[in-house]
């Protein structure tokens, strides 16, 4: 999973970034070609369960699952859109993490001069709404010259799709953008290649120091009242150097400032409630590991982010729950307490299940 840290420019992003990867790597300008400045870094998402199934299994490895983050700089307001390769970055991620600015500093600039995070969100919420836009129309314009060319598709298929575009356009008007709208697998494959902005769940971090105002009004705000919308606040500065200290002198500040978990844990969490993540694990000698997928996964689909063989030649699922395991104390205790099942492929993996998958794996063809 790729999340995008966007926001205003100097709205602390790149501290953010830093506090959740303890890396260090500012950002910030865009090359003169106008390509965007991005820095990745791959995180392991915590999770006590691993740790646990770590300790019970004693594998050769542990792999926690994995999260990217992306520091997306080059979002400014008032441009006709963004540039091309920014739009192209943004399209490609899974989600966006927003920071908004929440502190006062006359020492750092405002775009625009005052502290409002509410007018800010709304600013970079705007320009989405407006690049999908321009992009909704350029696509009702090419599928107008397809049928006035006729040709290639037929008119339905063509009339099929305005309408659907029709709906976006009409979607974009509203304060939700294109999130709201429900679309059938047909549209969603018609929709997929678009990769639209306010189509994407969204994570807005308010980055406040310890004087910053009380956030839940912002937060609060109906146009964020969305299923795949949610907002936090963090002191990303001061995570940034809770970060970068020893164990024992991270904890003494947290407690100090009453942080009670590191901000990394609680954007994660936030993060995976909002769009629906849940984790599975696959558990042996050789490795222990967690798995991400969506809400309505079913088996095979789980079968195919360990090996897409695995997903073709998929025959049945063993599964029992971490929380069974963990109480029962071993995987035989599991069987005789009859909480060990075959699922076949209409079963939906539940967060915390234990699968091993039991497949043909492909004929070789030579
Ligand atoms: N006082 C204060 N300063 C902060 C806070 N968070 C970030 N800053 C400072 O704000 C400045 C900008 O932070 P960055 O993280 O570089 O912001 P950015 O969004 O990455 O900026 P660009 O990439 O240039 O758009 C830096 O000097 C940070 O140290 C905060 O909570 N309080
Ligand atoms: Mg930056």
């Amino acid at each position: 999973m790729k999340l995008g840290i966007i926001g205003l420019p100097q709205c602390g992003k790149t501290t953010l970034y830093c506090a959740l990867t303890h890396d260090y790597n500012p950002t910030g300008q865009i090359f003169v070609d106008g390509r965007a400045q991005i820095d990745t870094a791959v995180v392991s998402v915590p999770d006590q369960r691993i740790d646990w199934l770590s300790t019970h299994y004693h594998p050769k490895k542990t792999s926690y699952a994995k999260i990217t983050f992306q520091d997306i700089s080059g979002i400014t307001s008032g441009q006709e859109s963004f540039p091309r390769a920014l739009l192209t970055i943004l399209s490609q991620v899974d989600g966006f993490i927003h920071v908004v600015r929440n502190f006062d500093d006359p020492n750092i600039p405002h775009p625009m001069q005052r502290i409002d995070a509410e007018s800010d969100i709304n600013i970079l919420l705007d320009e989405f709404t407006l690049n999908d836009m321009l992009t909704v129309e350029r696509r009702l314009e090419s599928l107008s010259s397809e049928w006035d060319k006729g040709g290639g598709r037929t008119r339905t298929e063509i009339e099929y799709e305005q309408k659907l575009f029709e709906q976006l356009h009409d979607a974009l008007e509203t304060d939700y953008g294109i999130g709201t709208v429900h679309l059938n697998k047909q549209q969603q494959k018609l929709v997929s290649g678009f990769g639209f902005l306010t189509s994407k769940p969204m994570l807005i971090v308010l980055n406040s120091d310890d004087k910053s105002q009380k956030t839940k009004n912002i937060i609060n705000t109906n146009r964020h009242e969305t299923p795949k919308r949610d907002a936090i606040s963090l002191m990303s500065k001061l995570e940034m150097e809770i970060a970068q200290l020893e164990e024992n002198d991270a904890s003494f500040f947290m407690k100090e400032y009453g942080i009670s978990e590191p901000g990394l844990d609680k954007v994660i969490e936030s993060a995976y409630k909002m769009m629906s993540l849940k984790s599975f694990f696959t558990v042996g000698n050789d490795e222990v590991r967690a798995w991400t997928i969506t809400d309505d996964t079913s088996t095979p689909q789980a079968a195919g982010t360990i090996h897409s063989d695995m997903q073709s030649g998929f025959i049945r699922a063993e599964v029992m729950s971490f929380a069974d395991l963990k109480e029962l104390g071993s995987e035989s205790s599991v069987k005789a307490a009859g909480k060990w099942r075959l699922e076949g492929k209409e079963y939906i993996v539940q967060d915390g299940d234990i699968v091993n998958i039991r497949f043909s794996p492909p004929r070789n063809n030579q």
